[in-house]
């Protein structure tokens, strides 16, 4: 059985997803496509998905009967509206991140898919699907002993105008806000953010870099460097500190060219290329999961920690003070 999918938002990750599912992907395709913006949606209908229909409102794209799954690519402040229509249709849903850009609008989401009773979401967090996390955390199980602390960077060559300080928390550090509790195990209890010397690279509504200090219910406590406007690359390193040994996150793997009297590592220069092959997993993921009417992987319980996690983060950013991270409890259907 082909599962046929419904693309909605075909910017640039709309545009990535559905040529993976096109000519990556077995078992999928994609039938439908909507975005605000028509050109961008018939562009890509041209392009990469020659039959699919073409829906000028995005929630009729999700009732239509040429869909039984939704990718939701769309802005952030678009998608909870998105998810919340696709479990009344009973259809899975694979969300990009943010799964909402409230944590009330995530929780509204927790509680839907709890009355539904089964999984239908999944929150486009595919770092857990990345080969080096995965080894790291191994690593962290097998090697290192009860992590004591956790050492991290978050790296963007450069951002355009429209990113804004509150961003480096809900668009970029919110990759490390799930990836560290699933590496951990753990959940977070308080953030605080401090701001070094200002890079003279970053506009003026850009306090960049940034540092956000996290401190988990076990006691780890975390480092997390935000610089966006980094320059030299997009780099992301995390390094795990035990009671027994350290573990780092590798680099990817790179050529190693001497010439000139030098030696050098090509760095890379786009999240697109870092992560390829873990977007290809993590769809081909939701791909197997919808197929049997259900959602596996990062799940709306994650998108909700990750929304109250990012709040206490840019509340943290206002005030400079320790913020508290509350959760309530967690629904059976996440256990
Ligand atoms: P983009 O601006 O390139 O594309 C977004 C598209 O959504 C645009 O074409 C826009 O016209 C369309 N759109 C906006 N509102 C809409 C609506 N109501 N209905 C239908 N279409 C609508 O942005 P992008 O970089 O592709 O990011 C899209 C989402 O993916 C964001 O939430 C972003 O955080 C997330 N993202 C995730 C990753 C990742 O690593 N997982 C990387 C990049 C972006
Ligand atoms: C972007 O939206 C992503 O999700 C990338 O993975 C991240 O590295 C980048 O900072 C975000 O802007």
């Amino acid at each position: 059985m082909t599962l046929c999918i419904g693309v909605i938002g075909t910017g640039m990750i709309g545009r990535d997803h559905t040529r993976r599912i096109q000519n990556v992907i077995a078992g999928a395709e994609v039938t439908a496509l909507s975005d605000v913006n028509r050109d961008s949606a018939r562009a890509v209908q041209a392009d990469l998905a020659p039959t699919a229909e073409i829906f000028d409102d995005g929630r009729a794209l999700i009732a239509s009967d040429l869909v039984g799954a939704i990718l939701v690519c769309s802005w952030g402040g678009t998608h909870e509206e998105y998810v919340l229509a696709a479990i009344e249709a009973s259809k899975p849903v694979f969300c990009e991140k943010p799964l909402a850009t409230t944590a009330e609008g995530a929780r509204r989401i927790v509680e839907a898919e709890a009355k539904h009773g089964t999984r239908l979401v999944q929150v486009g967090f595919m770092r857990r699907y990345d080969a080096g996390y995965r080894m790291l955390k191994r690593a962290i199980e097998e090697e290192t002993g009860a992590p004591l602390m956790v050492h991290a960077a978050h790296r963007n060559p450069a951002v355009p105008e429209q990113y804004v300080t509150p961003m480096a928390i809900h668009d970029t550090l919110i990759h490390e806000i799930d990836v560290l509790r699933w590496l951990l195990d753990d959940d977070y209890v308080s953030a605080q953010v401090v701001f070094p010397r200002r890079s003279p690279h970053a506009h003026a509504a850009l306090a960049d870099p940034q540092i956000v200090l996290l401190e988990t219910a076990k006691g780890v406590r975390i480092d997390v460097e935000v610089f966006v406007n980094c320059r030299y690359g997009y780099d992301i390193q995390c390094e795990v500190v035990g009671e027994e040994g350290l573990a780092r996150l590798p680099d990817p793997m790179s050529v190693a060219v001497r010439r000139n009297a030098q030696a050098r590592n090509p760095v890379l220069t786009d999240w697109k290329d870092r992560f390829v092959e873990s977007y290809d997993i993590e769809l081909a993921d939701f791909v197997a999961a919808a197929k049997c009417g259900t959602a596996s992987g990062p799940s709306a319980w994650d998108g909700y920690v990750a929304a109250v996690t990012s709040d206490a983060c840019v509340k943290a950013q206002e005030t400079g003070a320790v913020e508290p991270i509350e959760l309530p409890t967690r629904p059976a259907l996440y256990d």
